[in-house]
């Protein structure tokens, strides 16, 4: 048809599959977008929240100027103001707080809303302006930062498993990930896999859909997966199936670990996991017997205060089985470690060295910043202890700057608001966390109203500033040649070229790949099992009193948001129903509630409210809530991140959001 193109892009949201999209463009409007066909790990599908990406960038309440504060900070009144006053009002702040205060009391709080290295995280947008302006580093560890750690303590990267190659396992355990909402695509392989005869186990607090369509779901007690890990090899042991070749070739500490592991029988893993003994020995025996295993641990598993050792452990099964040997056999938690695009933070553009703030602590390091500059963020729903960045917020001598797509909580306390950029409308580069391809994002359709990306965002603030270094009006072709100009083998023959043609690049890894199968990239080339004594940290929750708060709270990822994107989304919020907080049979009955009843769910932190719904997928003693709720379209203006402590976790100073003791009590009144 003429007039009608058709755009190849990326879906930008942080979710580990990042599918390549098709829009067809008629007349300069976006009228369809699919799944690619052609991309091996898209295969033709999008997801239920992405299905309506199109439908939200046209949405009503869609930022399309940028806009001055009015009325009381909080109160989301503002006026509209051209980009001539706004930059002007941003310069002067800008200057003023440098001169006054030195420029590390700017807070440049960049999230997860996109994954681009151009517009978002993964990337340097902005870095090189906050360097002129020596604002301080932002550390972004909210997300997936303590299981890094784990992984890079035992393999040297927190790259593991190609997860196309699941399709060739033969047992599959989906430890700590809700892989049918949490990325879903892994599920056409782990079907391959099935049709082949592979046997799949569920690891989860949660009886979740996921666990639902497993062969078998161990509903284990949160924050003690080390243990299970233990247990597990202390039967594979007993079996003597360890690769003793692969130990001796390719692993480090195996004594004190192989010790370790006979601390920790199926009986006494049993006690500490809440799992029946003979399920734990069973899986042990599948374990044992079972070449190749693939594991599949994600995010959940680390938001607990020993998750990074958790991570570490679980870590060290394929080494004790020498599943990394074949494809089809190992962990696969991320795939980041193995892009090596060249994300260059120009700390030459520094002065001096300037302090680093951290993502999940806002609301006790913001004391001293007198501008927080929030872009693709959305603190006051996505980070812990809410309650104390609203107090922070609400302060009248903080100057916060917003780049935001629609009118979250956190825009509410800005005093400039910046319309941004969909990924429709910009340009960008992608990898995936949860497989090996690069993928382009080419711009599809014109900006509404006046929205800018984050690269001319501050390319435009530089100049209004007068700043003179030339590397801040590089453009995105140029930006996103340099990142593909590493140098590394991987990257070979993936152009910048290549990818605006085809959209998607396989990175230059063989197929099928096996990252460990000759060693690891620690300085001994050996794994490096968990030192004595420390396989195993309990969580938070087991060692803390339960005396005031004896319920255990598990905040996952929501079916029809991502993150609090999609929050405000008619049609997905429909779906998602009123908020409701899982409470077993047992725990109910002890407290009087009946299903459908209003609640409080609280502690010393704060509160939110939800409606119970009584079900045995989640045991006695544990209760969830998924994550992504807009506080202000919550009933008491609240969501999870009301109870949820800023706590550091065992590695990477990783947040505990599944991690957090609560009680349940009626609503008092009507
Ligand atoms: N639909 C949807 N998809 C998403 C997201 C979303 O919000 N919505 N978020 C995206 C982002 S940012 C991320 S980081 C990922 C997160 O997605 P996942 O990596 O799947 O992480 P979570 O949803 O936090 O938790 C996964 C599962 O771990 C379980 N879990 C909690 N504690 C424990 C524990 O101690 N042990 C074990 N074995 N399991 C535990 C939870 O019950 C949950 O079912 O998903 C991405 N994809
Ligand atoms: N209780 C609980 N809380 C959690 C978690 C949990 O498991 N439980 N998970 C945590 C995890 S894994 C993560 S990753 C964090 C995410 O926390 P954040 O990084 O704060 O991400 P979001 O809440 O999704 O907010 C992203 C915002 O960016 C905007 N945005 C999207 N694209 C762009 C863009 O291109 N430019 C600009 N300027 N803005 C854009 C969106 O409109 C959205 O409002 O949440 C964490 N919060
Ligand atoms: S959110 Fe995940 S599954 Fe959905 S379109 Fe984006 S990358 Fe694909
Ligand atoms: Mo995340």
């Amino acid at each position: 048809m003429s007039g009608e193109i058709r755009v190849l892009g990326a879906c930008p949201l942080d979710c580990p599959d990042t599918c390549s999209w098709v829009v067809t463009v008629r007349d300069g409007q976006a009228v369809k977008m699919r799944g690619n066909p052609d991309h091996p790990y898209t295969r033709g599908a999008l997801c239920v929240k992405v299905n309506r990406y199109l439908e939200h960038t046209q949405a009503d309440d869609r930022i399309l100027y940028p806009m001055r504060r009015t009325g009381p900070k909080g109160s989301g009144q503002f006026e509209r103001i051209t980009w001539d006053e706004a930059l002007d009002e941003i310069s002067t702040r800008l200057r003023g707080i440098v001169d006054e205060h030195g420029g590390e009391a700017i807070w440049p709080y960049l999230g997860t809303g996109s994954l681009g290295y151009l517009q978002g995280c993964e990337g340097v947008a902005g870095r090189r302006f906050w360097n002129v302006l020596g604002a301080s580093k932002h550390w972004l560890n909210i997300c997936s930062a303590a299981g890094s750690s784990g992984l890079m303590k035992a393999n040297g990267t927190a790259g593991g498993m190609d997860p196309e190659n699941f399709a060739q396992a033969r047992l599959i355990l989906l430890w700590g990930t809700n892989t049918l909402t949490s990325g879903h695509h892994l599920w056409k392989f782990i079907q391959d896999a099935r049709a082949d005869g592979a046997y799949v186990v569920a690891i989860d607090p949660i009886r979740t859909r996921t666990a639902d369509q497993a062969d078998q779901h161990l509903a284990i007690r949160p924050g003690t997966d080390a243990a299970l890990a233990l247990g597990l090899l202390n039967v594979v042991l007993a079996e003597n199936a360890q690769d003793e070749e692969f130990l001796a070739e390719h692993t480090e500490g195996w004594e004190d670990f192989r010790k370790e592991i006979l601390e920790y029988p199926v009986e006494r893993v049993a006690e500490i996991t809440g799992i029946p003994a003979e399920d734990v020995h069973s899986l042990g025996m599948r374990l044992a017997h079972t070449r190749p295993t693939a594991i599949r641990a994600t995010m959940g598993i680390q938001r607990h205060a020993g998750g990074g050792t958790a991570m570490r452990t679980i870590a060290a099964i394929p080494g004790v089985t020498g599943d990394w040997r074949h494809p089809g056999g190992g962990v696969a938690y991320s795939t980041s470690g193995h892009v090596r695009v060249n994300v260059d933070r120009r700390d030459d553009l520094l002065a001096k060295p300037v302090r680093t703030l951290v993502m999940t602590k806002l609301g006790s390091q913001l004391d001293d910043v007198k501008c927080l500059w929030v872009y693709a963020a959305n603190p006051l729903g996505s980070t812990p202890d809410a309650n104390a960045i609203r107090r922070q917020l609400a302060r009248e001598d903080l100057f916060t700057v917003v780049m935001e797509q629609f009118p979250t909580d956190t825009v509410d306390y800005a005093d400039i608001v910046l319309p941004a950029t969909m990924q429709t409308e910009h340009m960008d580069l992608h990898a995936g966390y949860g497989h090996m391809y690069l993928l382009w994002n080419e711009p599809a359709v014109r900006p509404p109203g006046e929205c800018l990306s984050t690269t001319e965002t501050f390319r435009r603030l530089a100049a209004h500033m007068g700043l003179t270094e030339p590397s801040l009006y590089d453009s995105d072709l140029e930006l996103a040649e340099s990142l593909l100009a590493s140098g590394h083998p991987s990257l070979e023959g993936v152009t910048l070229d290549r990818l605006r043609k085809e959209g998607w690049v396989r990175m230059n890894y063989p197929k099928p790949f096996t990252p460990f199968a000759e060693g690891f990239p620690t300085p001994s080339g050996r794994l490096r099992f968990p030192p004595s004594g420390k396989a195993y940290v309990p969580s938070h929750t087991a060692v803390a009193s339960r005396a005031a708060y004896p319920l255990t709270l598990v905040t996952p990822a929501a079916h029809t948001f991502l993150n609090t994107i999609f929050g405000n989304n008619p049609e997905l919020r429909r779906r998602a129903k009123e908020p409701a907080v899982l409470v077993n049979p047992a725990d109910a009955a002890a407290r009087g509630l009946v299903g459908g009843q209003r609640v409080r769910v609280h502690n010393d932190g704060g509160e939110f409210l939800a409606d119970v719904e009584i079900s045995d997928r989640v045991a006695p003693g544990v209760v969830a809530t998924p994550k992504g709720r807009w506080p202000k379209l919550s009933p008491g203006g609240a969501n999870a991140n009301a109870v949820v402590a800023e706590r550091d976790g065992d590695m990477g100073r990783g947040p505990a959001f599944h991690d957090n003791l609560v009680e349940v009590s009626p609503c008092a009144g009507p």
